[in-house]
């Protein structure tokens, strides 16, 4: 078969995914009418022009602006459901969703409004069509210690609906360690662990995140190639990355797509999978991330088997289930 229907065909997991970063300009501008939002932007085209990121911060300006159209239950609803829709043409199976309470409860959201309309889209989900999909609660990093605290308390009522916590938002400047103490209360709840590092963070924030935090997986880590020692042992400990291709471009990580380290990462062992971060901003879901690698990288069907089996290895779905992808 030919290589790019392979691609789109074969399952797979997706596991670094904001919810958040899947509103697509024209949803953005729906729920805006639909709550009486003010934008900055004129038009559905207008606010497509912005999106033109010199790094990761000129993206999350923009990101958190779009996001604060989500003011109702529904409205997270329609966004996930949105995603899932999009995720299950792309054959996804499992999905680990990313979401960031603190974006909203700082504008007067209630956390619940936030998790139950992101969870009930789940539930259809696996209703409809078998795909399953969890939520990972994510602390934003330029924030303190104390509001990841807060925003702990809040989630406990739903300790039942969220599988893990993550760590996103500004990287440069906010190391892993300033959140030691709330990860640490995280993994006594029994929640999983995981943490971006090495996007635009030196490889020494892979290496505090594994050691300080104790993540399971790394989030990005693409800079990991940077220290020899490091890649050995995330090869070793088979902690995987969860690489994010056309994120990685649009936000001046690498060049183009030719540029990507995505074959080096592959050769040096590690347990590299395929991720569409913020599709609505970044050009793809994905498929189109797996796609576009493709095309313009020396990767063919053995790539494409190993990085789909990474992708359900890598996941937190129970182990009988997780077996039956295997
Ligand atoms: C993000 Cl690409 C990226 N990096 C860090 N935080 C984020 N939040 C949403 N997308
Ligand atoms: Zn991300």
């Amino acid at each position: 078969a030919e290589l790019s229907n392979i691609l789109r065909q074969m399952p797979k997991a997706e596991l670094h995914m904001h919810i958040e970063g899947s509103l697509e300009p024209e949803l953005i501008f729906a729920l805006a009418e639909r709550n009486g939002v003010s934008l900055k932007y004129a038009s559905v085209d207008e606010l497509r022009r912005a999106y033109a990121f010199k790094d990761l911060q000129s993206f999350l300006d923009i990101y958190y602006a779009g996001a604060s159209v989500l003011l109702t239950e529904q409205d997270f609803y329609d966004m996930t459901w949105a995603y899932l829709q999009r995720a299950h043409a792309d054959n996804v199976r499992h999905s680990e969703l990313f979401f960031d309470p603190q974006t909203h409860t700082e504008r007067g959201v209630d956390f619940g409004t936030v998790v139950n309309g992101i969870y009930r889209a789940t539930q259809d989900a696996q209703e409809k069509w078998g795909l399953s999909a969890s939520l990972i609660m994510c602390f934003l990093r330029h924030l303190s210690e104390e509001e990841a605290f807060a925003t702990l308390e809040l989630a406990l009522p739903y300790r039942d609906k969220i599988i893990g916590i993550g760590l996103d938002s500004s990287e440069l400047g906010h190391p892993p360690e300033k959140f030691a103490r709330v990860f640490a209360r995280c993994k006594d709840l029994g929640l999983h662990l995981v943490a971006h590092a090495g996007e635009e963070g030196p490889p020494e924030y892979i290496r505090t995140a594994l050691d300080l935090l104790q993540v399971e997986r790394i989030d990005h880590g693409v800079r990991c190639l940077e220290d020899a020692e490091l890649t050995q042992r995330l090869a070793r400990d088979r902690i995987p990355l969860t690489v994010c291709p056309l994120s990685n471009i649009k936000l001046r990580v690498f060049d183009q797509a030719k540029d990507h380290n995505m074959v080096q990462l592959l050769d040096a062992g590690l347990v590299v999978t395929v991720n569409s971060d913020d599709p609505a901003y970044f050009g793809g879901y994905v498929n189109e991330n797996f796609l576009q690698m493709f095309a313009a990288l020396p990767l063919g069907k053995d790539h494409a088997y190993r990085l789909a089996r990474n992708s359900f290895e890598a996941s937190f779905i129970d182990q009988p289930t997780r077996q039956k992808y295997l």
